[in-house]
């Protein structure tokens, strides 16, 4: 996506906001009130240590589709919903001066011209939210109900309202390049998001996507990070320099959703990923989500074949960093992060008997690239299993698989048929 040059200024300087749906805390400001100050360190007390991944909060333990006892590394459906004119959004007091109106986010986004009329913004939400699925465990899906009760603590509820719900009000009125609020969220499980109605910003396709996409990224537990030099969906000042969630958000959201395959831990649960004879497929969205993640992939059965399997952790290096005990990313410490560096990656090649390995590669340390090539693979087929070890957090992982006749005993099976043809013939004539 390129840049929108002459929105820089606003960009820069217009601050996004995430409140606990369950102590109603702004979570990062930028000129640290005492409300914020106490925000932040929840904050810093989920993200000790140097500067790692994404600023990973709980994710969801109950949503309208999966049901309550939620664990974290596995997928969820979360539904959204859009609030009707008139649904009451409570002022929240960590943000000076926010009004107490009534919600009026449809008509807002129907009179933004470059949004469209209902429908295409509506296709809008979708696609921002979409961002986040682009390999975690996430799937969003949109509930055309919302009984417009008041937003915030009212939980999802299938055919009555999402999970996520959207509305708007005046929160802090337009920005005006004056490091203004034009939206905020509600972590897990709220979820819930309101839009600055009395602020143009959100008004432009490029600003509307990714205020959405940032304000998804808190409502399935993303805080901020640092630093803003827009490379981050989740920093805390909007960027249109791209579209949607980059590598380390969706790291974030691997972290508490795994990826779009889980739980496939056991060879029972294999994931069929369409790997099949004469052809290579690559698959580049997956991740082991903890240390302990095992990934188990299905081999094709009914010929025999020769397999190679390439494994590669995916990224390139970036500079993060956590908001400050201020909330402010200015004076935040940062570190370069390798997202490849987090876990040293295994090939196991295993049996259909699910038992016996047939091949392993762990021959380079973190970083590096694991290859099997030319597995010999029964009828029967079998599995790849990717493993990892070293710190427990997410590694996200690329690979590639091809699959060939095997040469030599498709040759010999040749032969065998051929003889038991000749054999069959010979007593056939002899019965005749
Ligand atoms: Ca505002
Ligand atoms: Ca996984
Ligand atoms: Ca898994
Ligand atoms: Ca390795
Ligand atoms: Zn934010």
């Amino acid at each position: 996506m390129t840049p929108v040059g002459t929105f820089a200024g606003i960009i820069a300087t217009a601050f996004l906001f995430a409140a606990s749906a369950r102590a109603q805390v702004v979570v990062c400001h930028a000129d640290g009130t005492s409300a914020e100050r106490v925000a932040s360190q929840i904050v810093a007390a989920a993200n000790a240590g140097p500067p790692q991944a994404a600023n990973v909060s709980s994710g969801w333990d109950q949503t309208a589709t999966d049901g309550s006892g939620l664990v974290r590394g596995m997928p969820i459906t979360l539904t959204w919903s859009v609030v009707p004119n008139g649904t009451p959004i409570n002022a929240t007091a960590e943000i000076s001066g926010e009004s107490s109106d009534n919600s009026n986010l449809v008509t807002y986004l129907n009179e933004a011209a470059e949004l469209g009329p209902q429908n295409v913004w509506q296709d809008t939400i979708q696609t921002a939210l979409d961002g986040w699925s682009n390999g975690p465990g996430i799937t969003f899906v949109y509930e055309p109900n919302d009984d417009g009760v008041l937003l915030g603590p009212n939980p999802g509820v299938l055919g009555v309202r999402g999970d996520i719900r959207i509305g708007g009000h005046d929160i802090d009125g337009d920005d005006g390049g004056d490091s203004k609020v034009v939206a905020y969220a509600f972590f897990p499980d709220g979820g819930d998001i309101v839009i600055d109605t009395a602020d143009f910003f959100s008004t432009t396709l490029f600003r509307f996507r990714n205020v959405i996409a940032h304000e998804a990224g808190h409502a399935i537990g993303m805080g901020h990070v640092c630093p803003i030099n827009q490379t981050k969906l989740m920093e805390p000042a909007i960027s249109t320099s791209f579209n949607g969630p980059q590598i380390d958000d969706l790291l974030g959201a691997h972290r508490n959703y795994g990826d779009l395959n889980e739980d496939n831990g056991l060879f029972s649960n294999a994931s069929d990923e369409g790997f099949a004879v004469d052809t290579t497929v690559n698959v580049n969205d997956l991740a082991l989500d903890d240390d302990g993640d095992e990934d188990w992939f299905l081999l094709p059965t009914g010929t025999l074949t020769e397999l190679s399997v390439t494994l590669n952790p995916a990224g390139a290096p970036y500079i993060v960093g956590n908001p400050t005990a201020g909330g402010s990313c200015t004076g935040a410490s940062t570190a370069t992060f390798d997202p490849t560096l987090v876990q040293d990656l295994r090939i196991d090649i295993i049996d259909f008997d699910h038992q016996t390995t047939v091949a392993t590669s762990q021959s380079t340390g973190l970083g590096g690239t694991e290859s099997v090539t030319d597995i010999r693979m029964s009828k029967l087929g079998g599995f790849i299993r990717v493993v990892g070890a070293g710190d427990d957090d997410v590694q996200r992982y690329e690979l590639e698989v091809t699959l060939v006749p095997e040469p030599a005993r498709a040759l010999l099976t040749a032969i065998a048929v051929i003889a038991i043809a000749t054999i069959h013939q010979r007593r056939r004539r002899q019965a005749a």
